[in-house]
């Protein structure tokens, strides 16, 4: 008798006709084969082995860098289920689109069958995957982003219990590129593209988008958050989980060396990207990290910007896209050092300044989360870590003060949905936008994003012991257009903010938005920040609230009558709030 994994191997088979299949174990050996294979065929070069051991570099296809949201779609039966934030496909449609793609494109080729474990190898959170794909790189890429190879094969066994993802390069053509997710049967299709977010299933595909779906039915929630504990002077470390956009600098928060460390306020690393959410026995929120590495944008990182990052990306990596030095050392544009002569451009070509950046603007390097210095030592734990803290935040030049605390749960929500950011490089379209990005979830939502609040605003009241829900942005600017706050390392004075007010010991100003930090209850001690620059961080303008009250109450209006009534209430309030403050300021 087969298994439902042989059977739907076999029948993936028969479908892209493989000249081998081959099933992955995961094993350092096999790992081995699979980098010599991408060096023999060119695919991966070898970075300098003695101050880059085991690092290689990949060069996309030049229409392929980044993630395809235009191509990405949610096939559920009906529209509504997707809802008007997604591209939606009816499930037949979409076969009927992809299969013609899918058929016989392995000819020739080999299918690899990986099977993993999103989470903790042993943590009941953990759920089940198995991507087969015609791409050695994806599978190197899976086996540092996921747990991947026999412990998962031997956790699915005869079970049905995995989501199935089929991925086939096929050409990698932009024209017959799709990203098809069919949540009702929790199955991925996915072809035309070699690139991360697109090819690499278990991460937005499975561990957002169908996860999601999870999520909402089974009572948890999968979210585009980094996880950090923040360890104080007693040594007690308290956990935060925050959602940005992709390219706002999750990474670097997630790994920040504290400028506070002397005074015992130090910070871990238990993930970058996606917290899955449980509550646990006790009435907390516990997280784990799905992931087992970073697929961090490398453009801007560098030894003041994510020290950690860099001693990690040191040894086993690869990285995408990325510049490289004669002496076989990478190298990209804020790196902290000048480009070397005798540059070699991601696209293998020299490079020379008028040419544009070297490495492309949404590089990468994939990195076992292990290697980072300032990983948790729970980063692996099998109940996760309990959640005190969940932070919204964007990109805003002007508008969103440096941090504020919403009032309650529900008016976290709302907080959450009405997130925004300027658009960055890390999917294709135009850099700078400002775009409504409710939680950070706008392109990895696998349902329609009503219903999606709707989850949220009934987690709360389960939650027994649920974290306060506060918004920062590190990104204001000034008149002149010059960043205000520093950032990085910084950013955990506005950390210890927020723990000082989950401990009750920060004050804070009511605002029609929400609870501002009074300048004196900042640790800002060492930094050298003038009093106009504080409070234009601070400030709070009604009247560009008002405007931004306008524009999110024209986003809301897209989700018509499904839009939670809860969330229409906040958005009647605030504008209540700020109608008041602009006439009492008159
Ligand atoms: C990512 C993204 O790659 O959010 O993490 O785009
Ligand atoms: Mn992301």
């Amino acid at each position: 008798m087969s298994t439902p994994l042989e059977n739907w191997v076999e029948e993936s088979a028969r479908l892209t006709n493989p000249d081998h299949i081959v099933w992955c174990d995961g094993s350092e050996e096999e790992n081995r084969g699979h980098i010599n294979g991408l060096l023999h065929d060119g695919i991966l070069t070898e970075l300098n082995p003695s101050t880059y051991p085991r690092c290689y570099l990949g060069r996309r296809n030049q229409n392929d860098v980044a993630r395809s949201e235009s191509v990405t779609f949610i096939c559920t039966r009906t529209q509504d289920e997707a809802g008007p934030t997604n591209n939606w496909m009816s499930p037949e449609d979409a076969k009927a689109k992809v299969r013609p793609i899918l058929e016989n494109s392995m000819k020739g080729r080999t299918m690899y069958v990986a099977p993993y474990i999103l989470g903790p190898e042993n943590s009941p959170y953990s759920r089940l995957g198995v991507e087969i794909t015609d791409s050695r790189y994806v599978v190197a890429s899976m086996r540092i982003m996921s747990r991947m190879g026999k412990a998962a094969l031997q956790r699915i066994g005869s079970t049905d219990n995995f989501v199935p993802g089929l991925h086939a390069l096929a050409g990698v053509d932009p024209e017959r590129r799709f990203v098809m997710h069919f949540p009702e049967e929790k199955l991925i299709w996915s072809v035309g593209s070699g690139y991360g977010g697109n090819a690499l299933l278990g991460k937005k595909c499975f561990a957002l988008r169908i996860a999601g779906w999870m999520a909402r039915s089974e009572g948890w929630m999968a979210e585009h958050m980094l996880i950090l504990g923040l360890e104080d002077p007693t040594g007690k470390v308290t956990y935060m989980a925050a959602a940005f956009p992709s390219a706002c600098g999750k990474t670097n928060l997630a790994m920040m060396v504290s400028v506070l460390e002397s005074e015992g306020y130090r910070v871990f690393t238990v993930g970058d990207d996606i917290a899955w959410m449980h509550i646990a026995n006790d009435g907390t929120l516990r997280a784990i990290n799905p992931e087992a590495g970073f697929f961090g944008v490398a453009p801007g990182t560098n030894m003041q910007t994510n020290p950690n990052v860099m001693a990690a990306l040191r040894h086993d990596a690869i990285f995408t896209n990325v510049a490289v030095s004669p002496a076989l050392e990478p190298w990209w544009e804020g790196i902290g050092t000048p480009p070397p002569a005798g540059l070699i451009d991601w696209k293998g070509e020299k490079w020379s300044p008028d040419k544009g950046p070297a490495a492309h603007p949404n590089s990468r390097y994939t990195v076992p989360a292990r290697q980072s210095p300032s990983i948790s030592p729970h980063w692996d734990d099998p109940a996760g870590v309990p959640i005190s803290a969940i932070i919204f935040g964007g990109r805003r030049a002007r508008l969103a003060p440096l941090v504020y605390e919403s009032r309650d749960w529900q008016h976290g929500v709302f907080v959450g949905a009405t997130m925004a950011s300027e658009t960055t490089a890390a999917a294709t379209g135009a850099v700078g936008v400002t775009r409504r990005d409710p939680m950070a979830m706008l392109p990895f939502c696998g349902y329609n994003m009503a219903d999606y609040f709707g989850h949220w605003l009934a987690m709360g009241p389960k939650i027994k012991h649920a974290p306060k829900i506060f918004h920062v942005n590190w990104f204001r600017k000034d008149a002149n257009g010059k960043f205000l706050w520093p950032g990085y390392g910084e950013n955990v004075r506005v950390l210890k903010w927020m723990l000082d007010r989950i401990e009750g010991r920060a004050a804070a100003n009511e605002t029609p938005i929400g609870l501002v930090p009074t300048p004196e209850s900042l640790t800002l001690d060492g930094l050298s920040i003038s009093r106009g620059a504080l409070d234009e961080l601070l400030r709070v303008d009604p009247a560009d609230w008002l405007e931004e009250s306008r524009a999110t109450a024209e986003f809301f209006a897209k989700f018509g009558d499904r839009l939670p009534a809860a969330i229409r209430q906040e958005q009647e309030a605030l504008a209540t709030r700020l109608q008041r403050s602009t006439v009492a300021a008159k």
